[in-house]
C-alpha cells in the first residue's frame, strides 16, 4: 500500500475508533480549594517549555499530511485554528515528503496560513540527520518532532523492522539541529529506562504520548487481516507515564499527550509538572465531523476550562500548578505505588 493512502486510513479508523474506555487522568483528582486569591484577568495561560515561549499551554499533536489534497485541505484548517486561537501545531510525519518532493505542499500550508506561529516538524526515528534537517527546512520549524513507534510499526504489516540504529541516529540529530527536539510517543507512553537512554543521549524535551486516547495498535489492526487483539491494551497511560519520566529526569521539559480530553485533564498535567499538553485525535475528529468553526471553539473552550483550574488553585502562572495537591485513585496509584519511589 503507498505511504499516501495508509495516511488516509490512519485518519478513517483514528475517527472511528472505539473509546479505550479507559483514561488516567479519572484516576487522579486535584484537591479542591476554597480561597483564592486572584483576579481573572490576571491570569497568563503562557508557557515555557525549554527554550520556547508558547502563549498556551495546548497545542495540535501531530496528525497528518503526505495523503495528496485531502490532507492539505486539513492541515489548512488546523493551522487556520491555531492561528485564530495562537496555539502551537505540530505536523504529522514528513518523511512521505522526503520521499516525494510533491507531497511538500501538505506540510507547507502550514507555515503559510501561520507565518508568525509556533510550529513542530515530525520525523521518524529511521530520518537521517540529512532529513531531519530538510524536515525543519521545508516549514521553518520551531522545533522538531521525532516519534517513537515501535508497537506500531510492529503491527503494521508493512512496518519497519530493524531499529539496530536508532538510538545513534537520534543522538546525532539531537547534537546537530538548531531547534529543539522533542521525542514523543503515539499512544503507548514512555518509561523510566526510555527517559534514562534518552536523557543519556542528551534529549531533553519529551512528550509522553500515553495510552488513553488514540490508540495506534487498534488503528493498525483494522488494516491486518489477522488482528494482534492482545496488543490493544498494550502502554503506559498518560498520567504514569508522566511521573515515568519525571521520576528519572526532573528538569527535563514535559509535554502531555494521549488522551487528553479537555482542560481540566490538560490542568492535572501541569500539576504532575508537564510544561504543555497536546491534543491530536479529538481536534481532527471535531474538525471531520463538525467543522473549523466548531474547532475553533473547542479550542476556546479548552483554554476556559484550564484556566479555571488555576484560578481555583490560586496559580497565575501555568508553571504554579506544579505540585498542587493531589491524589491518585484505582490502577494509577498501584502503578506509581510498584515503580515510583519518589511518589
Ligand atoms: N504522531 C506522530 O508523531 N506522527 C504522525 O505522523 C502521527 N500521525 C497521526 C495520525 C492520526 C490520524 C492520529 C489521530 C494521530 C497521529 N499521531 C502521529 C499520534 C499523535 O500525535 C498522538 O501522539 C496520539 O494520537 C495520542 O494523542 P491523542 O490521544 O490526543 O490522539
Amino acid at each position: 500500500m503507498s505511504r499516501s493512502k495508509r495516511k488516509l486510513e490512519h485518519i478513517r479508523h483514528a475517527l472511528s475508533r472505539e473509546d479505550l474506555g479507559i483514561n488516567s487522568f479519572d484516576e487522579m483528582e486535584i484537591i479542591h480549594q476554597s480561597l483564592t486569591d486572584i483576579h481573572w484577568d490576571d491570569i497568563s495561560l503562557q508557557t515555557q517549555l525549554g527554550e520556547l515561549t508558547l502563549s498556551s499551554p495546548l497545542f495540535v499533536n501531530a496528525m497528518t499530511g503526505g495523503g495528496g489534497e485531502k490532507t492539505e485541505a486539513i492541515n489548512r484548517d488546523l493551522a487556520i485554528a491555531a492561528k485564530e486561537t495562537g496555539i502551537a501545531l505540530a505536523v504529522g510525519s514528513q518523511m512521505s515528503a522526503l520521499k516525494d518532493e510533491r507531497e511538500m505542499k501538505s506540510y507547507q500550508v502550514v507555515r503559510q496560513e501561520n507565518p508568525e506561529g509556533i510550529v513542530f516538524a515530525n520525523v521518524g526515528s529511521e530520518a537521517t540527520l540529512d532529513q531531519a534537517k530538510r524536515a525543519i527546512d521545508m516549514l521553518e520549524a520551531n522545533a522538531l518532532q521525532i516519534h517513537l513507534n515501535v508497537l506500531q510499526e510492529l503491527i503494521m504489516p508493512e512496518g519497519d523492522r530493524d531499529f539496530t540504529t536508532r538510538l545513534e541516529q537520534i543522538e546525532e540529530i539531537v547534537k546537530s539541529v538548531e531547534v529543539p527536539v522533542i521525542l514523543k510517543e503515539v499512544g503507548f507512553g514512555i518509561s523510566q529506562e526510555t527517559t534514562r537512554q534518552l536523557k543519556e543521549i542528551g534529549v531533553s524535551y519529551i512528550d509522553v504520548g500515553g495510552k488513553g486516547g488514540t490508540n495506534f495498535s487498534n488503528v493498525e489492526n483494522k488494516r491486518r487481516r489477522q488482528p494482534l487483539e492482545s496488543y490493544n491494551g498494550w502502554g503506559i497511560p498518560t498520567v504514569t507515564s508522566i511521573k515515568e519520566v519525571k521520576s528519572v529526569f526532573p528538569e527535563c521539559n514535559v509535554i502531555a499527550s494521549g488522551g487528553m480530553r479537555n482542560g481540566l485533564d490538560g490542568a492535572k498535567s501541569f500539576v504532575l509538572g508537564a510544561n504543555a499538553f497536546g491534543m491530536a485525535g479529538q481536534l481532527l475528529r471535531t474538525l471531520m465531523k463538525d467543522d473549523l468553526e466548531t474547532l475553533i471553539k473547542k479550542i476556546d473552550h479548552v483554554h476556559e476550562e484550564f484556566k479555571i483550574a488555576m484560578m481555583l488553585l490560586g496559580a497565575k502562572e501555568t508553571y504554579q500548578l506544579d505540585g498542587k495537591p493531589h491524589i491518585y485513585t484505582g490502577s494509577t496509584k498501584s502503578w506509581l505505588e510498584q515503580r515510583i519511589t519518589t511518589l
